[in-house]
Order: structure tokens, then sequence, then C-alpha cells
């Protein structure tokens, strides 16, 4: 990778709803309706307000993304994107991946964010390999940074050592 490409990339280890960045990321259902892991974490900490904006969305598919404030996170946004349910790897599971991050990226720089946080999206309940989502990713996201100098900077908050250990891994 580029030094210049990985000099914006940084891993963390720890809890996403903790984070003062201009965005988090949720690893959100297509429903948008909540549920466990992250996108729980993101719900508890953002408070009611923010199911009730999600509601009013109609939905996500795979690969795409949607933004709403963050409430009472201490990020100003929320932008939730649908990962692949991983099932082997052949149903376009890797392209999927890519797009939520590319759709992501898109929508922080429309609204002027300057930082991102983002989970290892699709790793969770979602079944994706850790090594390969931190390959795939990784490769998204440095790939969105080589044609657009915003955001200055893309955080991964990883949630366990596991995770952590895979993303430095790829990086
Ligand atoms: N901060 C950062 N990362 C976290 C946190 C947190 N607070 N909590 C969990 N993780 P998952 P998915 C990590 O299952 O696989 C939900 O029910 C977790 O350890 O949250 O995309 C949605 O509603 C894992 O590495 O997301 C969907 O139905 C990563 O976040 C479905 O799960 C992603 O795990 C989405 O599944």
């Amino acid at each position: 990778m580029d030094p210049s490409i990985a000099k914006r990339i940084k891993l963390v280890r720890g809890d996403i709803t903790r984070l003062r960045v201009d965005a988090i990321v949720n690893a959100a259902n297509p429903e948008l309706r909540g549920g466990g892991g992250v996108d729980g974490a993101i719900h508890r900490a953002a408070g009611p307000e923010l199911l009730a904006k999600c509601a009013t969305l109609g939905g996500c598919p795979t690969g795409s993304a949607r933004i709403t404030p963050g409430y009472n996170l201490p990020a100003g946004y929320v932008i939730h994107t649908v990962g692949p349910v991983y099932s082997g790897g052949d149903s376009n599971e890797a392209d999927l991946l890519s797009s939520c991050y590319r759709e992501s990226l898109g929508l922080v720089v429309e609204h002027g964010c300057k930082t991102v946080a983002f989970p290892a999206i699709s790793c969770g309940v979602y079944g994706y390999p850790l090594e390969d989502a931190a390959r795939v990713s990784l490769a998204a996201v440095a790939g969105f940074l080589t044609g657009s100098a915003v955001p200055e900077e893309v955080i991964w908050c990883l949630f366990d050592a596991r995770a952590y250990d895979a993303f430095e891994g790829a990086l």
C-alpha cells in the first residue's frame, strides 16, 4: 500500500460507540431495525431516536449505506451499511463487502466528515472469515482513499484481539 494512504488508516481496539469522530459506521441489517453485536451497541448508546429515524428510511439493500444523525453518541453521524451474509465466498460476498465500504465513504465525503470509524463489517453474526474480510475491506478503503483526499482519517475500531490481529496482518 502507498505509504501516504497507509498513513490515513488507523487500527484501534475497543468499543466504536465511544469514539469522538465525525461518523461511525454500523453493521446493520437490511430492515435497519437494530439487532445484536455492534448494531445493538450503537442503538443503545445513541438512544431511541435512532431507531425511530431508521424506521423512516425504508431499509437498505446489502452493499448499500444510509446516514442518520448520531443522537446521544459522541459521533455526529451514524452510517448504516449492510454487509453480506457469508455463504462460502462464491456469492459475490467480496464485491458486496467492498461496496459497503465505498458507499459508506461516499456518504462520509458528501457530509463533509473528516474522520470515520468502521467496525469489522460482516465479521460477527454474518460469518465472514476475518482474514478474508480484512484483506477485502482494506483494499476497498485504500482504493477509495487513492482517489479522494477526504476523509483525512479512516479508523477501524476492532472489538477483540482476533479481529485486531487480522486487520493488522492485512495492513
Ligand atoms: N464496537 C466495535 N465492534 C464491535 C462492537 C462494538 N461495540 N460490538 C461488536 N463488535 P456484528 P455483522 C464487532 O455481528 O457480522 C446484527 O444483529 C464484532 O465483534 O455486529 O455485520 C445486525 O442487526 C464483529 O467483529 O455484525 C445484523 O443483523 C463486528 O463488530 C447482523 O448483526 C461485526 O459483528 C450483522 O452482522
